[in-house]
This record gives structure tokens, C-alpha cells and sequence, in this order.
């Protein structure tokens, strides 16, 4: 770990009404999925001129990345400096190419979780599906071995476990976003509950 953060590092990194943790602390509804390796795929489905299909090798054949992000959970824990190694989504999108009503994406999870975004957001050079985490493999718990990392959105984005993408002309909300929490998870605007929806333009 690097030296600790000056207060003045940690204020222009650090969203409203969080609190900075060293740790990496375990958020999963539920238990940690069990899933068979050599029966695993991930798919990129929904509005795509030709669906894809990936089991495990092929997956970690694509070219590989690294990014260094913060991560922030609504639940009011920041952690600085991960490192994700994977594959870039932007790498990932050259194999397939969208019909042109295509505005939204919905993420699709071992167990049932999901989560959406706009396309715009989740072509964004920072979005990764990663299989390692500062230097190791994924833990199972922090979503072994795919996850998706959306470093500009609160953490319930950054899906765990994930098998599929879909993408949609119309959005739909996913498994926290019908509960309560924000469709958008801005944490730099604090959009953390679905109320606050109501008061948005
Ligand atoms: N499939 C799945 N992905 C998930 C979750 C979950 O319950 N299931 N929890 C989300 C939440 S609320 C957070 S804060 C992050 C936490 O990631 P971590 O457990 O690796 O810290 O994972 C997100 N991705
Ligand atoms: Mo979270």
C-alpha cells in the first residue's frame, strides 16, 4: 500500500458522505453463486447484428487490460487506487456491432442479479470486465471470475459474477435499481435512492 492520502488528496477524490476503507469489504445480496468452470459462458445479446458466445478460454483470450479506479459503495465505503485487470469493454464492442435503436444495457449475473446503464456510460474508456484485482485472481466473493467494474457509478453497477450482457432500445431497471436505489448512481451527485428521481429534471 502506498503512503496514507494527505486530507487535501482525499477531497477531490473522496464523493459526498463517503468514508475511505483500506479494507475490501464483501457487499453481495445473497450467497456467493456456485458455477461450474468448463460449463461457464458469457454472452453479448438483444440488439446485436450476431449474438456472441464465449465460454471460459475464449473469454481470457481476448487482449488484456489494466486500469487503476476508486470504488464506492452507497452504502458509504470508498476504496482509493484498485487495480482490474481484464478486458476492456471498448475491446470487447469491436466484436460485435449494434442495431441502431440501441440505447441501454442490462448486465445479467449468476442467481438472477442485474443491473442496467445507458450505452453511452457503459462505453466509457474506463469499463472493464475484470478477472483480477490488485495483482490476484478475483476472490469467489468479489465475484470470481468475471466482474464488471463501472468506476464512475456507486458499486451496485459493478456487477459480480457476470454471464451476459443485453442490449436494449428501452431501459430497464435492474435488480437494485426496482429496489429503491437510483437508476443513474452518480456518487459525485449522490444519487443514491430512486426518490430523488422525482425531483430530477
Ligand atoms: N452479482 C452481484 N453483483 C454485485 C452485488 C451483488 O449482490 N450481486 N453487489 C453490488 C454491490 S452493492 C457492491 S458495493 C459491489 C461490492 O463489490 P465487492 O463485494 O467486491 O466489494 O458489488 C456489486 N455487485
Ligand atoms: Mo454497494
Amino acid at each position: 500500500m502506498g503512503k496514507p492520502l494527505t486530507i487535501e488528496a482525499r477531497g477531490d477524490r473522496l464523493p459526498p458522505g463517503q468514508t475511505l476503507t483500506d479494507k475490501f469489504p464483501v457487499l453481495s445480496y445473497g450467497p456467493t453463486p456456485r458455477f461450474n468452470l468448463a460449463k461457464w459462458d458469457f454472452r453479448m445479446v438483444g440488439l446485436v447484428e450476431q449474438e456472441l458466445h464465449f465460454s471460459y478460454e475464449q473469454f481470457r483470450a481476448l487482449p488484456q487490460s489494466r486500469q487503476v479506479s476508486d470504488f464506492h459503495c452507497v452504502t458509504t465505503w470508498s476504496r482509493f487506487d484498485n487495480t482490474w485487470q481484464g478486458v476492456r469493454v471498448l475491446d470487447l464492442m469491436k466484436l460485435v456491432s449494434l442495431k441502431p435503436q440501441t440505447r441501454n444495457v442490462v448486465v445479467h449475473c449468476e442467481a438472477g442479479y442485474t443491473t442496467n446503464l445507458p450505452l453511452g456510460e457503459f462505453l466509457d474508456d474506463d469499463v472493464m470486465l475484470a478477472h483480477r484485482h490488485d495483482g490476484r485472481d478475483l476472490q469467489p466473493d468479489h465475484g470470481w471470475p468475471l466482474r464488471l467494474i463501472v468506476p464512475k457509478l456507486y458499486a451496485w453497477k459493478s456487477a459480480k459474477w457476470v454471464r451476459a450482457i443485453e442490449f436494449s432500445e428501452f431501459d430497464q431497471r435492474g435488480f437494485w435499481e426496482v429496489r429503491g436505489y437510483h437508476n443513474h448512481a452518480d456518487p459525485w451527485r449522490e444519487e443514491r435512492y430512486s426518490f430523488q428521481e422525482d425531483h430530477e429534471e
